[in-house]
């Protein structure tokens, strides 16, 4: 074993960079070529890799450090290695296996390649000279047919698996035609575009200069701060690393990798790292988040809270302003109370789909005077059965009448797509001491009213001991709240994501209702169904509504 030092290599005309990303901590294996850190200049960010494989001992910079050609930026221990002087910084730098190629072959000028004329007509843009590397990945085309582009425009981003850069046009003019998308694999002198227009002449010398600027000698990487050629006639102008000149996303190369590995956009995360750079974590906690959002279903109560709580939540991710801290003490006594496991876990899902849902409610009444004449006489038939009938089991029923008429309200939206259910799972939610649980009555298309009572009255009684099972708050196609038992008239209650819509249903009152001769006194009882207008519109709901109240009016038309 030996411990050799890792130095900055060879990085072209830079005099210093700054440490941007630390992408090893001492403990770590590293294999040769793999990525150590991000050191980033103003126009360009550049990972440096491993000379050896081996084990990190020693982290020798921090983040927001310079650093210049020859730094030493950690210590490794090699298997192999005589314990001798530290290589010299640009041996360090690259791989000494002879068979192992550098990371990033030497670097060679940058030209663009196609000059044309200055003269109106058809105008080629080729790839340039990008030193070594072949067959690099166009992963961004940033202009199509039709658009009018200025000379050392930027035309695709092209990336190698340590390096991006971007193509620059050697003309200005229309573009007449597009012979790249993403995907392909292009070389030097590949062909890119045809323009058409006012063309100009680059000034090739220039480019080569400011290009070469940027791309690094052995063993360096040049990262995902673009690579632009400009030419000295036109200035560069002044980088802002957090705002990357075409829109992309401020990340090195292995970051991005790693996002299109695992699928997620860039341009969609929020970079913690320095000037908004997106780093590996960053990634990561971005998926995270994405799959809890999507895998959070009430069964996921038994889990931890992905979001903050209700109240707790500052905004900050909705661009939304703070919010308001106010020392409560001033204004009197006080105590302080943690909220419930419950509660923490179904206020982040509740602000979460309050937030995310375009949600609409519509109230309406449903005449229920002789459904609870029946329900009563049942229940006085069946007094000894032990099983009570409740309103909620009827209304259940007449939901799954409902959503069988109207499927929609039994849908999940999944991209741009609607997952359609074929199975009538309800939620129903549970007041307990701990806070609100959704049981689930499963199957409620296939079981009758005394069963789905009495399998209601166990859940609720289990919701209330904390003893439900996630499997029994799973699977929900739709949700029922009732607040019958407590009063009220209506309210607007919050969808269940990723269910589309909800059913809110208050208190049973005795009114007087106009039955074209006369005022009738009926038990009306007021619905208030919440749906997701992405999914379900306007005329959709009321008809659901309506259907709904005519069902709970005379079950027999469940028949019809
Ligand atoms: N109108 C008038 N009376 C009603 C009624 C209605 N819509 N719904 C229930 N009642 C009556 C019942 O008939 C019962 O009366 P009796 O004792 O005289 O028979 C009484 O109110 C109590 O009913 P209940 O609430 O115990 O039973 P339930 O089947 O209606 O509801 C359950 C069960 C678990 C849903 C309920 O106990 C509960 O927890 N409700 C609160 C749900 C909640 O918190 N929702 C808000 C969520 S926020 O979005």
């Amino acid at each position: 074993m030996a411990t050799i030092e890792i130095k900055v290599p060879d990085i072209g005309d830079f005099a210093e960079v700054t440490v941007i990303e630390l992408m090893v901590k001492p403990g770590d294996s590293v294999t040769v070529d793999q990525s150590l850190l991000t050191v980033e200049s103003d126009k360009a960010s550049m990972e440096i890799p491993s000379s050896h494989a081996g084990v990190v001992k020693e982290l020798r910079v921090s983040l927001g450090d310079k650093v210049a050609e020859g730094s030493v930026v950690l210590m490794l221990e090699v298997a192999g290695v005589a314990a001798a002087p530290a290589p010299a910084p640009v041996a360090a730098a690259a791989p000494t296996s002879p068979a192992a190629p550098p990371a990033v072959p030497p670097a060679a000028p940058v030209a663009v390649a196609a000059v044309a004329p200055a003269a109106t007509g058809p105008v080629e843009v080729r790839v340039p000279d990008i030193g070594d590397f072949k067959d690099v990945t166009v992963i961004e085309v940033m202009v199509k047919v039709g658009d009018s582009v200025k000379l050392e425009q930027s035309l695709i981003s092209v990336e190698s698996d340590k390096a991006s850069m971007e193509i620059p046009s050697s003309a200005a003019g229309v573009i007449k035609d597009l012979l790249v998308k993403v995907g392909d694999k292009v070389n030097i002198g590949d062909l890119l575009a045809v323009l058409e227009g006012s063309a100009v002449a680059v000034s090739a010398p220039a480019t080569v200069a400011a290009v070469a600027a940027v791309v690094p000698q052995a063993g360096v990487s040049v990262g995902a701060a673009p690579v632009t050629a400009a030419s000295a006639s036109a200035p560069l102008p002044a980088h802002n690393p957090t705002v990357a000149p075409t829109g992309l996303p401020h990340a090195s190369p292995s970051v991005r990798k790693l996002a299109r590995e695992l699928g997620v956009p860039l341009d969609e995360v929020k970079g913690a790292g320095p000037k908004g750079r997106i780093t590996q974590d960053d990634v990561h906690a971005f998926t995270k988040s994405v799959m809890s959002g999507a895998a959070q279903t009430r069964a996921m109560a038994a889990s931890a809270p992905k979001a903050p709580a209700g109240g707790a939540s500052d905004g900050a991710g909705l661009g939304l302003i703070p919010w308001p801290k106010v020392d409560f003490a001033k204004f009197g006594p006080i105590e302080r109370k943690d909220m419930s496991r419950i509660k923490k876990i179904s206020g982040a899902n509740l602000l979460r789909n309050a937030v995310l849902i375009p949600a609409v409610t519509n109230h309406d009444d449903a005449d229920i005077t002789d459904l609870e004449a029946f329900r009563v006489s049942t229940n006085k038939e069946n007094e000894k059965s032990g099983v009570k009938v409740t309103m909620l089991a009827f209304l259940i029923k007449a939901c799954v009448a409902a959503l069988k008429k109207y499927p929609e309200f039994n849908s999940s939206l999944d991209g741009d797509a609607l997952i359609y259910k074929n199975y009538w799972h309800i939620g129903f939610a549970a007041d307990t001491p701990n806070g609100l649980m959704v049981p689930v009555i499963k199957d409620a298309d296939k079981k009758g009213i005394f069963q789905i009572s009495q399998e209601m009255g166990e859940l609720a009684k289990k919701a209330r001991d904390g003893k439900l099972s996630p499997a029994e708050m799973s699977g929900a196609t739709f949700t029922i709240s009732s607040l019958g038992g407590i009063g009220g008239r209506y309210f607007t209650p919050i969808i269940n994501a990723p269910e589309v819509a909800i059913l809110g249903v208050c208190r049973s009152t005795t009114e007087p209702v106009w039955d074209g001769k006369a005022f009738q006194p009926r038990l009306m009882l007021p619905l208030s169904l919440t749906w997701d207008h992405r999914v379900i519109d306007g005329a959709a709901a009321a008809r659901f509504n309506v259907y709904l109240g005519q069902i709970l009016g005379d079950f027999r038309r469940v028949l019809l």
